[in-house]
């Protein structure tokens, strides 16, 4: 049985001795990882300045900017006592939240100050519990587990990443397909969330990202929803822990930078720098950093800060464009893009879709198991159409020959189901 280190557990409560609860073990999470591998924040640092790059490209495709990207998601509720096994009433409620906050139709939107306003934006992006499991069958996208003994004394250790373990917690579904979110008792409620952001760019050697099954947000089981009976602080009882770690998820950093001064930032422009997090309160009249060209108070308002989930009410453009390009390269297999009306369904009825050689120089062969009536279509990296959708039953042929090398998608579709492959051309 895996043990718990006392020693860490130890420095863990010396470190939170004064605070009620932290909000987000994130960042020390990404600071442990760099101790154990040395150059993993400049790797995860290389993704998110691709991403950047990509949401610059895309800025000008209004096709682009206007779809919608539908999140597949799997709740994992890891318990050790009832009240910790919340009930699916709780988990409906978040998601509702999720896709309030993430689309813009929150109606706390008016409470964005009016300088903020022009980069405020719809993220564009919906979330919902997955009706497939892995292995084909019909869920309701939550998964429930009698969590370790261990655990109900001291709690899920964030530290080790505890709730993910086979022994004490929960395995994830395949990380590359889901969004796995697991929820439980994180170290009495000392910690109310954590995920690791994306670490693996399109093109990276094999091997070299974070290991998969560590991919997703835990969330502590009282800090879920809006509407759960025992919530472990009325400040942030509002469901807004999700927002903040999906944010985290998506390749997005505190607003302040982590980093108590005026220099290091978020790497966005559309937010003003901050010398820390907001503390938990909604004042307004914080203005830590002096902004050039033109002052702005902290944006406290921001998800990505530490405020009262009463007073969390945006995105920037700048933040957007960063998840929404992660959407398209490191987490692409999590959504179905979409101008259209349809959403993610039964995605693994097409699981035994093939592609090979990839990479390729050029002729990639797509092969299905069974005999179906199916088409592809195949997108560039920034979305934009290069070969029109095209039939076929159990092989096809897909010739990239005359495009420049890059990373290709390959969008298949039954009847009522649909993968999305990436292709990496090379020359
Ligand atoms: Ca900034
Ligand atoms: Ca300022
Ligand atoms: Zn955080």
């Amino acid at each position: 049985m895996k043990k718990l280190s006392l020693l860490s557990f130890s420095a863990f409560l010396l470190l939170f001795c004064n605070a009620q609860f932290k909000r987000c073990y994130t960042h020390e999470l990404m600071l442990q990882k760099e101790n154990q591998a040395p150059g993993y924040l400049q790797q995860v640092n290389s993704v998110f300045e691709n991403a950047k790059q990509i949401a610059e490209q895309n800025r000008s495709n209004r096709s682009l900017t206007d779809s919608i990207y539908h999140v597949q998601v799997v709740v994992h509720v890891v318990h050790t006592s009832a009240a910790e096994n919340i009930p699916d009433s709780v988990i409906y409620n978040q998601i509702e939240i999720l896709n309030r906050d993430y689309r813009r139709k929150n109606a706390d939107t008016v409470q964005t100050r009016a300088c903020f306003l022009p980069v405020a934006a719809d993220a564009g992006i919906e979330f919902y519990l997955a009706n497939t499991d892995p292995d084909g069958n019909p869920t309701n996208g939550i998964t429930r587990t009698l969590g370790h003994p261990q655990i109900a004394f001291l709690g899920f250790n964030p530290a080790s990443d505890e709730i993910k373990n086979a022994t004490t917690g929960k395995t994830p579904w395949p990380t590359d397909r889901y969004l796995n979110i697991w929820v439980g008792n994180i170290f009495f409620g000392i910690v109310l969330g954590y995920a690791f952001p994306p670490d693996n760019a399109p093109n990276w050697p094999a091997g070299s990202a974070t290991d998969s099954a560590h991919q997703g947000v835990v969330l502590h089981y009282a800090a879920v929803g809006s509407n759960f009976s025992a919530p472990i602080d009325p400040t942030v009882s509002g469901g807004r822990s999700a927002v903040h770690e999906i944010g985290h998820y998506f390749g997005l950093r505190h607003i302040w930078g982590d980093s108590t001064d005026c220099v290091v930032d978020d790497g966005f422009s559309d937010t003003p720098f901050a010398a820390d997090a907001s503390q938990q309160t909604c004042d307004t009249t914080i203005n830590s950093c002096v902004d050039t060209p033109v002052d702005f108070p902290d944006m406290i308002e921001n998800y990505m800060d530490y405020s009262d989930d009463r007073c969390l009410n945006v995105f920037t453009q700048e933040q957007i464009g960063v998840m929404r390009a992660m959407l398209a390269t490191s987490r692409n297999g999590i959504a179905y893009v979409t101008g259209e009306a349809t959403a993610i369904k039964n995605i693994s009825a097409l699981e035994g879709i093939e592609i090979s050689p990839n990479p390729s120089t050029g002729i990639f062969k797509l092969t299905a198991k069974g005999k179906e009536d199916l088409n592809f279509e195949v997108y560039n990296a920034i979305g934009e159409t290069v070969i029109a959708s095209q039939n076929f039953s159990s092989f096809a042929s897909i010739n990239l020959s005359s495009f420049s090398a890059g990373i290709y998608f390959a969008k298949v579709s039954s009847r009522e189901n649909v993968v999305v492959k990436r292709l990496v051309l090379n020359r």
